[in-house]
């Protein structure tokens, strides 16, 4: 049978909302050029070629590296920036004591100042994408403007971006918009603002990562918690992987960890040789969208289809699926380079020869690669992603983790007794903090569910909303904290990490399968040494037994810190919350 030709709609008039949009921005914002992004592999490819051309891109040893290049930010532009970060909100009280608030209109006014030709001889890219597969009901889609090619390539990675997207935008009521530009690439002139009653983004002075990719930090969680909390779900700062277990029965798990802490490694474990049987599937390592499910279960899914994950540390006995997985297509950020002219980070082998300013390596500068450094990359490259990542109903969440980075006083394990103490053990993170943005390294925290950076709304109404959404499950996943980084006295590290991380994970879902025994203690129930799987492993009983140590005065000093810093959230806070740490605080009494 003979098909008609058919020819396609030119990109500018699939949506008349989109193209509106542009054409305001465009006024502002006087580019020499517009772009629509289609997403195909040959825009990519001449886009990464005219990068290469001006310099912007390095292209990297091709027959070891096919596909990679390096991409060198400006040095003072190399992390997220927490303090120039807001929520513009009508009202104060709902961005909240955890959000930099600005009010709206004097937010737009100053944005649009410093946008007014921001992108004279430059090109404007319209970059249409879709948050979560194209034909999942979870997804939700927006459109980033954006001045900067680099961005372009990262979005092309990191969403599902181009036609398809738009085509979908043009048949739905909403889309987020962003609006970036690098601007002068000024510190001073350096924003990232949100207004979530309006679905809009609008980031200037920046080209890196989260600041600038503004389908992920800003939509998928800022934006994301807001549309979450107005229809019902929960957009959350979590990693989801799938665990066959030796009986060939398949969970899921989603876990929060705050940034540089361990999710993508935690997503792309490889079980260690001494717990065979086991099997990994990476869904995603970044974000999580939770739905209730008309089974009264939390659905998942990645609205991410790529990682940008940290570079320093990555290596093939930490990660070997990360570590291949950037062998090929894969964006650097900010690393450096061997003589074979190969990225190197701190960790990989082999010796650096120029470093991530571009300078010859000399160890007095510091480290080669910069502890933000970065790779791009999509996810289907990697060896364990699972093809139920891109199902459009997600996957069931049999168990929720929140974890940090804490030296002390956190054990390995522990499981919340329900849903409402779950939730205030989510909200009680606490965690050492890392490069991923600016500012001291190292300084523990409050970072409850991992969310301090990125929750969109007041911390009190989203936790009323984690209750609310508890309440609405009738097979909630169970909730644990983990800790893998707790130290002894003289500051070794008590638990080996990475792919023997599984035995707490392995015990986590026995534990939701009721086979698995723990110990009650007044902060919630933990893993005996017979509970837990650690054959093959080389560890004493007493370091089990710090591990799993619960000091009661170290906790009731804990527990009078939370109540204090829950306190500061005021009438937003859920009195249940209060009822928690009474009730842990009853516990550790007796
Ligand atoms: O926000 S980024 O995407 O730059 C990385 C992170 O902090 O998780
Ligand atoms: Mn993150």
């Amino acid at each position: 049978m003979a098909t008609a030709p058919h020819t396609l709609a030119s990109l500018s008039e699939i949506s008349r909302k989109v193209a509106d949009w542009v054409a305001g921005v465009q006024e502002l914002t006087a580019p020499d050029r517009v772009h629509w992004c289609d997403g195909s592999h040959a825009e990519f490819q001449r886009l990464r070629g005219e990068l290469v051309r001006k310099g912007e891109l390095v292209e990297l040893n091709q027959a070891t590296f096919p596909g990679c290049y390096l991409y060198r930010s400006d040095p003072t532009d190399v992390a997220r920036v927490e303090h120039l970060t807001f929520m513009c909100t009508r009202s104060k009280e709902d961005a909240g004591p955890n959000n930099n608030w600005m009010e709206p209109t004097q937010a737009k006014a100053k944005m649009r100042e410093l946008f007014r030709g921001s992108m004279r001889g430059r090109t404007l890219y319209v970059v249409p994408y879709c948050m979560g597969p194209l034909d999942s009901p979870y997804s939700r889609c927006g459109v980033e403007i954006t001045d900067s090619a680099y961005v372009v390539l990262n979005m092309a990675i990191m969403t599902r971006m181009g036609r398809a997207a738009l085509e979908r935008i043009a048949t739905e009521p909403t889309f987020v918009r962003g609006l970036h530009s690098l601007g002068d690439l000024n510190p001073e002139r350096r924003f990232i603002m949100h207004f979530p009653e309006e679905l809009s983004i609008e980031s200037i002075g920046s080209g890196y990562g989260g600041n600038a990719l503004l389908g992920k930090k800003c939509h998928a969680l800022r934006i994301g918690s807001w549309q979450a909390r107005t229809e019902g779900w929960l957009a959350e700062h979590m990693m989801i992987v799938g665990l066959q277990n030796p009986r060939g029965e398949t969970h899921y798990i989603a876990a929060a960890f705050p940034s540089a802490c361990g999710k993508t490694n935690l997503a792309m474990l490889i079980p260690p040789e001494s717990l065979p049987g086991w099997k990994v599937f990476t869904i995603g390592d970044d974000i999580a969208w939770l739905h209730p499910g008309p089974d009264g279960r939390l659905w998942a899914i990645n609205p991410e289809s790529g990682f940008f994950g940290v570079a320093p540390g990555t290596n093939a006995a930490t990660n070997r699926n990360a570590y291949e997985t950037v062998h090929h297509d894969t964006i650097f950020t900010n690393v450096a380079l061997t003589a074979d002219n190969e990225p190197w980070w701190e960790g990989r082998e082999g010796q650096p020869v120029i470093d991530w300013l571009g300078r010859p390596y000399d160890p007095r500068n510091g480290p080669a690669a910069h502890p933000n450094s970065r790779f791009t990359v999509a996810a289907k490259q990697t060896p364990t992603y699972a093809k139920v990542a891109d199902s459009p109903g997600g996957v069931p969440i049999s168990a929720l983790v929140f974890g940090g980075r804490r030296r002390e006083l956190a054990p390995l394990v522990y499981e919340a007794r329900n849903w409402e103490h779950g939730v205030l053990v989510g909200a009680s993170v606490a965690s050492e903090t890392t490069a991923a943005a600016t500012g001291q390294v190292g300084i523990v925290r409050r970072d409850p569910m991992a969310m301090k950076p990125f929750c969109g709304y007041n911390y009190g109404d989203y936790w009323a909303h984690w209750l609310n959404i508890g309440a609405g499950l009738s097979r909630p996943p169970r909730m644990f904290h983990v800790n893998w980084f707790r130290q002894n006295a003289a500051g070794k590290f008590l638990w080996p990490g990475f792919g023997e991380n599984l035995r707490v994970l392995a015990w986590i879902l026995e534990r939701c399968a009721g086979r698995a025994g723990a110990a009650e203690t007044a902060i919630g129930n933990l893993p005996r040494a017979q509970d837990i799987n650690l054959r093959g492993l080389d560890i004493s009983s007493e370091t089990f037994a710090d591990l799993t140590s619960v000091s009661n005065a170290a906790w009731r000093k804990e527990m009078a810190d939370i109540r204090q810093y829950l306190l500061g959230f005021g009438s937003r806070l859920p009195a249940a919350m209060l009822a928690e740490v009474d009730e842990v605080t009853r516990r550790l009494e007796v």
